[in-house]
């Protein structure tokens, strides 16, 4: 019999380009080659059936057209039961020094080896076909394609969940999916059955702050922060174990979209997200997330006031910081959608040594559920051999048969222990990187019931309420107006307020109560703790940047060339995009210049931008103002809070779209101005004015304006 002895604790080396290569055997072009049926056989004419006789029935014998139609009949599988609307994307994991300190996971050791890795970012509620920027939380599954196996880090873009127990999952899901007489709404929280359980379900309240925050409404999957949720473990090579937070931090900053926005982006561009996270790759602008770590020792397991086994709490990053431990870059878009980004089966459980669980109830269900997914959605047990799913590490073992089997085992016998084999495929001792699960005593009562240390449903959701901007807790209470407002059924949306709000902070359970028809409470059951925790305020993120902003600049002809070319390249030199919007397809014109037209008013919209500049030029200017859809495209973009800028004879445009709360400067003040976010200027101060754009532009939205909900757009 062999021994582990004879087998060298050999691992492939990977590279970033591992996953890549190992896809390659299974891609197909069809470039050059001719027709062909799924046995290879040349097909001469597919456009037509075969028939007896031009006008006769079609024939049996046809095996062409048999083929192909049982085939397309067969194209779907079911979608994903949770999460089935996602975008996806290759790229690497790189670590910035060796974490061995940590853990002893191969991938997190040198910090010159990339790991191949791939991407999916996901609504929850939806259908595959729904909308990109509805409310939603976004789920963020990376598969590290690791020279020990394959590890999953399956997280979402919020660093809590609704419920602790997975055993509530099914009850969650169905309240938050379509109700089930009517299938109806899509992709939304906002209807009874949802706050109905939520009412019910006071551990659900500060996942619902979360939810109803910006957070849910990102402005790019580029621009998210990501969280693994539960507290894992980390093991190191002595075997200690240390509790582990996971944390992804976007290079960009996070930012969102408003609430009017998403809902208008909706109808005009359902794929707003998946196609800003396609283009950037395009574009060679490579989205990166740092990955950090917040680690506690377990011997400070119970330091804090809250159970660090319930997914229901954060670790507030004041009390435990986030150590960078490397980053993830993205720079490939798969080649099929299906067959990568739809194929793709993420699995909690897919872990490597040096990584564990803990006994967090959520976690234990969800190590159940991720296996169990995918038995039907991709048809049988052999899921893991599909090509995206194929670990870049060696696979033997006795697993046998089933539907769609690809490899084939030689050799007698499929168990252990064998002689017919060798004994193989043998076990692999600890110290050539067999995984050995953490050892730790367990001993407890067989009961069904909840930790009295998970009992505390509401500090935290008012720790995030008192760590909102003063922007942030006015859009949480307009969201909320909107989710309860969709609400029928009066008692639920009482219960909400009642039960729920009203214990998190009474101002707010006051504010949304009047929103909704529904009566404020008068009495204030939990004086508000006054803590705070700034890192989850979206006012403290990055804002030096204006890297793959999208800037919309509206000209008709008679345009103001050197206003057009000069601001566009100073922009362009910071890495943004600068799109010119005119009224028809074919270029402007002013004298001997001209410009190409990106797109009209027709096939875009202010939603699709990040900022508007309007350039001088008198022709332009003058057309403009007695243009609706430039005038709109402006009190919109106003009304979203984005910069607007606008040069010369473009700040008497900007009079007439009459944006409350902003006087411009007189016509010949040489001055740049800034106010809240609207910049003018004039011909002479063109780089001072570029200058304050771009400041104006990296601060993404300008919250200052009060009067928003004047402007009719
Ligand atoms: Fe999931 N979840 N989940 N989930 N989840 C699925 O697995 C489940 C939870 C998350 O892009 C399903 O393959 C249970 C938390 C992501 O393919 C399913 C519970 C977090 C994705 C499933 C949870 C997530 C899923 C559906 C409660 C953040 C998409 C299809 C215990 C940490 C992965 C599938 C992808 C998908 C079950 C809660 C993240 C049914 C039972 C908490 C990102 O297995």
């Amino acid at each position: 019999m062999a021994t582990s002895d004879n087998k060298k604790n050999e691992r492939r080396d990977i590279d970033e380009n591992t996953k890549n290569e190992d896809l390659e055997q299974f891609r197909e072009s069809s470039d050059g080659e001719y027709l062909t049926s799924e046995q290879g056989v040349r097909i001469n004419h597919t456009d037509d059936s075969l028939k007896a006789g031009g006008r006769g029935p079609t024939i049996m014998e046809d095996f062409h057209f048999r083929e192909k139609m049982t085939h397309f009949d067969h194209e779907r599988i079911p979608e994903r039961v949770v999460h089935a609307r996602g975008s996806a994307a290759h790229g690497f994991f790189q670590p910035y020094e060796n974490a061995a300190k940590f853990s002893k996971a191969g991938f997190l050791q040198d910090p010159s080896q990339k790991t191949p890795l791939f991407l999916r970012i996901s609504t929850v509620v939806g259908s595959r076909g729904s909308a990109d920027t509805v409310r939603d939380v976004r789920g963020f599954a990376t598969k590290f394609y690791t020279e020990e196996g394959n590890f999953d880090l399956v997280g979402n873009n919020m660093p809590v969940f609704f419920i602790q127990d997975a055993i509530k999952f099914p009850d969650l899901v169905h309240s938050i999916k379509p109700e089930p007489d009517n299938e109806v709404p899509q992709a939304s929280a906002a209807h009874d059955t949802f706050w109905d359980f939520a009412s019910l379900t006071p551990e659900t309240t500060h996942m619902l702050m979360w939810v109803l925050s910006d957070r849910a409404l990102p402005r790019s999957l580029r621009m998210m922060e990501a969280f693994g949720v539960h507290t894992f473990r980390l093991i190191d090579a002595d075997g200690k174990s240390r509790f582990v937070k996971f944390h992804w931090k976007p290079i960009l900053g996070i930012h969102s979209l408003v609430w009017d926005e998403t809902q208008k982006l909706a109808g005009k561009d359902p794929d707003f997200n998946r196609k800003d996270l396609w283009e950037a790759i395009e574009n060679e602008d490579y989205p990166e997330f740092e990955l950090g770590i917040q680690v506690v020792e377990e011997e400070d397991e119970h330091s804090f006031d809250f159970d660090i086994l319930d997914a229901t709490k954060i670790i507030p990053e004041e009390e435990v910081p986030v150590t960078p431990i490397g980053k993830m870059t993205l720079n490939r878009n798969p080649d099929n959608f299906f067959a990568e980004t739809e194929q793709v089966a993420f699995h909690v459980g897919n872990v490597v040594p040096g990584i564990d669980f803990t006994n967090d109830p959520l976690l234990q269900g969800r190590l159940f559920s991720y296996l169990d997914t995918q038995l039907t959605r991709l048809g049988g047990p052999n899921f893991a051999e599909l090509p995206i799913n194929r670990p870049v590490a060696d696979v033997h073992n006795n697993q046998r048969d089933g539907f769609g089997r690809q490899k084939i085992n030689k050799g007698k016998g499929s168990y252990l222990p064998n002689s017919v084999r060798s004994g193989c495929p043998m076990h692999a001792p600890e110290n050539m990187g067999g995984y050995v699960h953490h050892t730790e005593k367990v001993d407890g009562h067989k009961i069904r019931e909840r930790s009295d240390s998970f009992k505390d449903h509401f500090s935290q959701a008012t720790l995030f309420w008192n760590s909102m901007s003063k922007p942030e807790k006015d859009h949480i209470v307009k969201a909320a107006h909107f989710e309860l407002g969709k609400v029928k059924d009066k008692e639920i949306r009482k219960r909400v307020i009642y039960e729920l709000f009203n214990h998190v902070d009474h101002d707010f359970a006051v504010r949304v109560a009047k929103g909704v028809g529904i009566d404020p409470p008068s009495d204030e059951p939990v004086k508000n703790h006054g803590k705070k925790s700034p890192a989850l305020s979206m006012e403290n993120t990055v804002k030096d940047s204006i890297k793959t902003r999208k800037i919309a600049l509206l000209a008709l002809e008679g345009y103001n060339h050197s206003h057009v070319s000069q601001v566009k390249d100073a922009l362009m030199k910071e890495g943004a995009q600068v799109k010119i919007i005119s009224e028809r397809g074919d270029p402007i014109q002013n004298g001997k210049d001209e410009v190409e037209v990106d797109m009209t008013f027709i096939t875009t919209g202010s939603i699709m931008f990040d900022a508007v500049f309007i350039p001088g030029g008198k022709e332009s200017v003058e057309a403009l103002k007695e243009n609706g859809n430039a005038v709109h495209f402006v009190n919109e973009a106003y009304k979203h809070c984005k910069p607007i800028a606008a040069v010369a004879e473009g700040v008497s445009f900007l009079k007439v779209c009459r944006l409350p709360g902003v006087t411009l400067p007189g016509p010949g003040s040489d001055e740049v101005t800034n106010v809240k976010g609207i910049v003018a200027g004039n011909s002479d101060n063109l780089e001072s004015f570029t200058k304050e754009f771009i400041r104006a532009i990296a601060q993404h939205r300008h919250w200052d304006r009060e009067d928003i909900d004047k402007v009719p757009a």
